[in-house]
Order: structure tokens, then C-alpha cells, then sequence
């Protein structure tokens, strides 16, 4: 494995990140590169280099305007930033994954490896473009917790898992306000458009990607955007994998202890009416290392009805702006998006389009 220190990074945190050698070839789009050439991984640590890392401290004084700027920049250009000083304790992220790594050692280790032998997975020799490389399990939070209900999980992980969801939906909503006032939208207009009957369905997705002996063959994650609204993600420390497309490139999202990777789903491209993009990301397992990600997903209620700000498109259509997005209910979205996650977004825009000027076709069934 080939281990890279890249230099302080903005925030005076110091990025690491680590680049495997067969495992961690980078792609250009979907294309597989077997070999790159130094200007592409010069090109590569360059982009990785000025990912934007906010530091949610200098919100409170004379450096407002500048991360609030900074902030603006990422929304538009990355769809993706990273978090620190967001005031989650520390100590309860170790917590969360010293047991997380823990319960899957204890409970899950030893399924995956079953369900790889069943599946002949070490040994395929071309590309698996139906299956992913990670063992995962998931938490509702919101608007009905379940945590009670899994299986497997100890009374003190339960509890500081369900600790945990409260900051982080305190923390969305803080963000979500702060896009807001980007936006020029009132405050509290985001929140209000998940809002539907019921609140927002808020829920994390907790993951392992165990070391892969063939990672160019088979992903931890296929390239996706995320369906929902916006994602909060707290990943390994040591042990990358998550990477973003920009600018065509397949770039790192730098590990980076205690932080938190914040990214856009497509309801937020919808309601910004394209001025903010969900951006397709991946994870790419290691040969020898097995990474831990806890992702949450803010999301708009089931019944939320989703349509780009007036103030935005009014905006828009002066600047002469081309496009439109649809008009639905979040829950048309989320059936049409379990059948084609693994695609492109525009199609699922355009299906809606269509449901929209013809609502008895209702959503495509994914059954
Ligand atoms: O595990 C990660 O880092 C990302 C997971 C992700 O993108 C997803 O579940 O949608
Ligand atoms: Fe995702």
C-alpha cells in the first residue's frame, strides 16, 4: 500500500490518504485504466489537495463571510465538503466506531464471508456490475426510531447511536439553513420543503468495506448520487475508498479523523433548480484494509412534495438559465430510484417529468 501525506490541508488538518497500488487504479468516467500516467496522478492529488474542508468554528466570528463563501463553492463545484469543528464530540465518534467495528467482528464478519463464498465472488474474473462489496445494516431515526428493533446490536452501542442521530440531525438542519442563506432563500425554507406531513425521514446506513481481493473487478459501491437530500458521512480514518467524480476524474474524499463529509442528493439539485448538483460517487474496496462508514441520509418525508424554489427558478429564467426540473412527491421518487440507483439521474428527472404531466402512470414498479 502507498501512502501518501498530503500537506496541511486549509483548515490546518492534516490530510492522509492512503493509495493502494492494484486496488486503488483510478478510473476517467467509467472507463477502466489499468495503468496511469504521472499527469493524471498529479492531476488527481491536485484536485484531492483542494477539496473543501470547512471548519464550522470561524462560522462564530470575522471569518463568517469567508467560510459561508467557502461553503457556497463547494455546493456549487464539488457537491460534496468536509466538516470539522462541528461540534459532535470526539469521544463519541471513537465510541461509535470502536463498537461499530466491533459488532462487525462480532455479528456480521463472519455472513459476509459466507455470502462472498456463495457467490464465488473471490474468483470472478470480470467486471461484477450487479453486486456490491460491502456488509451493511441500517437505522431509522426519523420520524419513527427502530433501533430497538435490531437484532444484534449491544444496549450501549443502541444508545449512543441514537445520541449521535439527534446531533446529526441538529447538524443538517444547521446546514440546510446555511444553504439557505447561500441561496438566498429564507431561512428555514429547506427545512420546510422535507417537511411533508410527518418531518423528514432521517436514517444511517452503517457499513463495512472488508479488504477485496479484486477491486477493479468488483466495487464496494457501484457510482451512484444519492436519492435524498443531504448526507452526512463519517468515515474510517485510516482506510479510504470514497471517491468523487470531478471534472471527469475519480478523486479521493480525504480520510480525515473526526470529520464529517458532507454531500448533496438529488432532491436538493431539484429544489435549487440545478444550481446545486448531487455529484456521482463511489467506494472502491482495498486489497488490505477494511474500511468502517457510518452514512446518514437527511431526506424529505415520504409525502414531501419536491419542485425547484419560485425564487431560484424566477432567478434562473432571468439568467436565461436552460432546464427545468420536475414537480413530485418524494416517495414517486425514492420507488423509481430502488430500480435505478446505479444510473444516471437525468432519466429519473425526466421519468418524473412525465409522471407529472401524466400522473395515472404513477411509478414504475420495482417489485
Ligand atoms: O460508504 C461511503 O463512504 C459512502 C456510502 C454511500 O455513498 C451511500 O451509501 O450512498
Ligand atoms: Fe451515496
Amino acid at each position: 500500500m502507498r501512502r501518501i501525506m498530503l500537506g496541511p490541508a486549509s483548515e490546518n488538518q492534516s490530510v492522509c490518504c492512503f493509495l493502494g497500488t492494484k486496488s486503488r487504479e483510478r478510473e476517467r468516467g467509467e472507463q477502466p485504466q489499468e495503468k496511469q500516467s504521472f499527469t493524471t496522478i498529479s492531476r488527481e492529488r491536485e484536485i484531492m489537495e483542494s477539496f473543501p474542508v470547512i471548519n464550522m468554528g470561524n462560522l462564530n466570528g470575522d471569518k463568517r463571510a469567508i467560510t459561508m463563501d467557502k461553503i457556497k463553492d463547494a455546493c456549487e463545484n464539488w457537491g460534496f465538503f468536509e466538516l470539522v469543528n462541528h461540534g459532535i464530540p470526539p469521544e463519541m465518534m471513537d465510541t461509535i466506531e470502536r463498537m461499530t467495528k466491533g459488532h462487525y467482528k462480532k455479528c456480521m464478519e463472519q455472513r459476509f464471508r459466507e455470502l462472498v463464498a456463495s457467490k464465488g465472488l473471490e474468483y470472478v474474473q470480470t467486471e461484477v456490475r450487479d453486486l456490491d462489496w460491502e456488509s451493511t445494516f441500517h437505522l431509522k431515526h426519523l420520524p419513527a426510531s427502530n433501533i430497538s428493533q435490531i437484532p444484534d446490536l449491544d444496549d450501549d452501542y443502541r444508545k449512543v447511536m441514537k445520541e449521535f442521530a439527534v446531533k446529526l440531525e441538529k447538524l443538517a438542519e444547521e446546514l440546510l439553513d446555511l444553504l439557505c442563506e447561500n441561496l438566498g432563500l429564507e431561512k428555514g425554507y429547506l427545512k420546510k420543503a422535507f417537511y411533508g406531513s410527518d418531518g423528514p425521514t432521517f436514517g444511517t446506513k452503517v457499513s463495512n468495506y472488508p479488504p477485496c481481493p479484486k477491486p477493479d473487478l468488483i466495487k464496494g459501491l457501484r457510482a451512484h448520487t444519492d436519492a435524498g437530500g443531504i448526507i452526512l458521512l463519517f468515515q474510517d480514518d485510516k482506510v479510504s475508498g470514497l471517491q468523487l467524480l470531478k471534472d471527469g476524474q475519480w478523486v479521493d474524499v480525504p480520510p480525515m479523523r473526526h470529520s464529517i463529509v458532507v454531500n448533496l442528493g438529488d432532491q436538493l439539485e431539484v429544489i435549487t433548480n440545478g444550481k446545486y448538483k448531487s455529484v456521482l460517487h463511489r467506494v472502491v474496496a482495498q486489497t488490505d484494509g477494511n474500511r468502517m462508514s457510518i452514512a446518514s441520509f437527511y431526506n424529505p418525508g415520504a409525502d414531501a412534495v419536491i419542485y425547484p424554489a419560485p425564487a431560484l427558478v424566477e432567478r434562473a429564467a432571468e439568467e436565461a438559465s436552460e432546464g427545468t426540473y420536475p414537480k413530485f412527491v418524494f416517495e414517486d421518487y425514492m420507488k423509481l430510484y430502488a430500480a435505478l440507483k446505479f444510473q444516471a439521474k437525468e432519466p429519473r428527472f425526466e421519468a418524473m417529468k412525465t409522471m407529472e404531466s401524466n400522473p395515472n402512470l404513477g411509478p414504475i414498479a420495482t417489485a
